[in-house]
């Protein structure tokens, strides 16, 4: 049976049996102070908003039964997964791999590559280790979803123009019907936020859906 979600370009028919819900590299790493995120140069009290938000959608997904995956952008310890270009940039002080106040910045293990507590999964739920941006990438994101004959991917997280957006583009090419849940997604850009979700749901949806939060949970009730 499917439901009609409200969203861009179009209202989209939604079966929540084929349905999972990705939550992106929602890390300390990139929402808390001392992180990757912050190294980088950015606010980071720019994510929070997509925290609440993120939480309804969990929560009513949860409720509903729908399969929940988690995602976490990271490192080996040895660093062995890490292209030397993604390694070489900033300051070094401050690369992947060294150390800060949550532990070894974006490294596999360490605190500040949790998954914030308020978003924790729980023991079931899938978490994907990702060494890219894309959650496609180099893991086995694909294999799990086909295996629970998923078709349709809310897609939360952050951030909207990197992980969400590459992670939304590789899912798209393979096949998925993507909706993307706007105000559970963040950039420490908002013009790039904005233009990122204008982006999915132009030319006529040409990655995806966008919805919201409300829309979304309303449609799970
Ligand atoms: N998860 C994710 O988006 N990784 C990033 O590096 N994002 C930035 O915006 N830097």
């Amino acid at each position: 049976m499917t439901v009609s979600v409200d969203a861009l370009p179009a209202p989209i028919n939604i079966d929540w049996s084929r349905t999972a819900l990705l939550i992106i590299d929602m890390q300390r790493d990139f929402l808390e102070p001392g992180g990757f995120g912050e190294t980088l140069g950015n606010n980071v009290s720019l994510l929070a908003a997509a925290v609440g938000p993120c939480r309804a959608v969990l929560d009513a997904a949860r409720a509903k039964g729908i399969l929940v995956v988690h995602t976490r952008e990271g490192h080996k310890t040895d660093l062995s997964d890490a292209p030397p270009a993604k390694l070489d940039r900033g300051d070094p002080a401050l690369r992947i791999g060294a150390p800060g106040p949550m532990g070894r910045i974006l490294v596999r293990g360490e605190p500040g590559h949790d998954i914030i507590p308020a978003l924790a999964p729980l023991p079931l739920e899938p978490v994907i280790d990702k060494p890219g941006k894309g959650a496609f990438f180099a893991t086995d994101l694909d294999h799990v979803l086909r295996n629970r004959g998923i078709e349709f991917l809310l897609v939360c997280g952050v951030t909207t123009e990197v992980c969400v957006h590459t992670t939304v583009r590789e899912a798209n090419d393979r096949g998925y019907r993507c909706i993307v849940v706007g105000d559970a997604c963040a950039s420490y850009f908002p013009e790039f936020h904005a233009v990122g979700l204008r982006m999915i749901a132009a030319q006529g949806g040409i990655f995806g859906w966008v919805s919201d939060s409300a829309k979304v949970t309303a449609a799970m009730a």
